[in-house]
């Protein structure tokens, strides 16, 4: 039993971080990530999400695109996740994700069907487990565990990745998650992009939780933060949390510290509530110059490359456009032909009506 006023509990969170903002590398890498190969296939893919992303607000704005969620500024993160990932774990993410979809092979016409409202565009042609895109927030955070419960269940071993954005885990979903998580030690890695704002709520306004990780503690899943705009330190925490999960030790929470460095989405104006100078602020934290500092100073990368390097990903994802803008429109019935094996009942009246308004 327990004496009156001790402390029967204490915890603490951990910050990891080895490339600083001006890419200088603060301590001995993991073999894996000295490799100056390894090294510039993260930054390549940093790069070709961030030309992919730009071309897709650019699709937006002429029409072209229904609305769009940028990952600007936070490709560590998701760049990281893939790089960590094991080709028979499964992703669950939410919609900032592409760096960690190309990686795992979604098609970029795929993501570029999906924000054109075409359904089909989620059934990845080469990646057939991973999740789609989860726009209700949080509720991806419960598919992975279920998932992760099928592979725990079956002694399969694999993993699972959540990721979710920091107004995210205000959400009942994610605590519930968390919880099960906990409790049955499921294979299942939560990553949390804290990008400081949840649309026009501030970090502050959403929760009174001093850390997001702490959110864990609770739940018996061990926590930490990382660097999200390192991608070192992301890719070197998600692939411990991995091999740990893999290995029946259970879950993992990751607070990826990060900044959106564009709007909520297409359809929102971050200047009418976020102030220039934070911006501003964070601009020098880029994730990308970061890692390009750090190959040019091991003289592992120059300007010549660099210059072939977006000529050829312009040219890559212009093909992809392409590819998506030749996609004809399926009939509007399609998406509950898509999604559903037998059709819920609730939804016959809407399929029915507009079957016969397409005739
Ligand atoms: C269940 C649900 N409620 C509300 C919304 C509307 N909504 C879309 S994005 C968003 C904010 C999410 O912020 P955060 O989790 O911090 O992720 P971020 O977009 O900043 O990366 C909200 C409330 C939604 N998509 N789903």
């Amino acid at each position: 039993m327990n004496q009156e006023n001790t402390i029967v509990a204490n915890f603490a969170i951990s910050y990891f971080r080895y490339l600083d903002e001006n890419g200088i590398c603060s301590k001995e890498l993991p073999a894996y990530l000295q490799d100056p190969q390894h090294i510039e296939k993260l930054y390549k893919m940093m790069a070709k999400t961030r030309i992919f992303d730009k071309k897709a607000i650019t699709l937006q704005r002429t029409g072209k695109l229904g609305t769009y969620p940028s990952t600007l500024g936070q490709e560590a993160i998701c760049v990281g996740i893939g790089a960590a990932m094991k080709k028979e774990d499964v992703l669950c993410p939410y919609y900032r994700e592409y760096g960690a979809q190309f990686w795992r092979g979604v098609r970029m016409e795929e993501i570029l069907l999906y924000w054109g409202g075409d359904e089909i565009g989620s059934a990845f042609k080469d990646n057939p487990h991973d999740f789609p895109i989860c726009v209700p927030i949080a509720s991806q955070c419960l598919h992975a565990v279920g998932a992760a419960f099928a592979f725990q269940y079956r002694q399969e071993k694999r993993a699972v990745v959540a990721t979710i954005g920091d107004g995210g885990t205000s959400r009942g979903d994610f605590y519930e998650a968390l919880g099960v998580a906990g409790v049955w030690k499921l294979p299942v890695v939560f990553v949390i992009n804290n990008n400081q704002w949840a649309i026009s709520v501030a970090r502050e306004k959403q929760t009174a939780s001093e850390t997001l990780a702490q959110k864990g503690i609770a739940c018996g899943v061990p926590s930490l933060q990382v660097d999200g705009n390192d991608i070192f330190a992301v890719t070197q925490k998600v692939e411990e949390a991995l091999a740990r999960a893999r290995n029946g030790e259970g879950s993992t929470l990751i607070e990826a510290i990060t900044y959106r460095m564009c709007d909520h989405t297409t359809a929102d104006d971050a200047s009418r509530y976020r102030p220039e100078a934070e911006l501003k602020a964070h601009e020098k934290f880029d994730p990308i110059k970061r890692v390009k500092q750090y190959l040019l100073s091991k003289g592992d990368w120059d300007e010549a490359r660099e210059s072939k390097m977006i000529e050829s990903f312009t040219q890559e994802v212009n093909d992809a456009v392409a590819r998506y803008l030749e996609t004809p429109t399926p009939p509007a019935e399609v998406m509950f032909e898509h999604l559903y094996a037998t059709l819920p009942r609730a939804y016959e009246a809407q399929y029915q009506a507009l079957k016969e308004g397409t005739k």
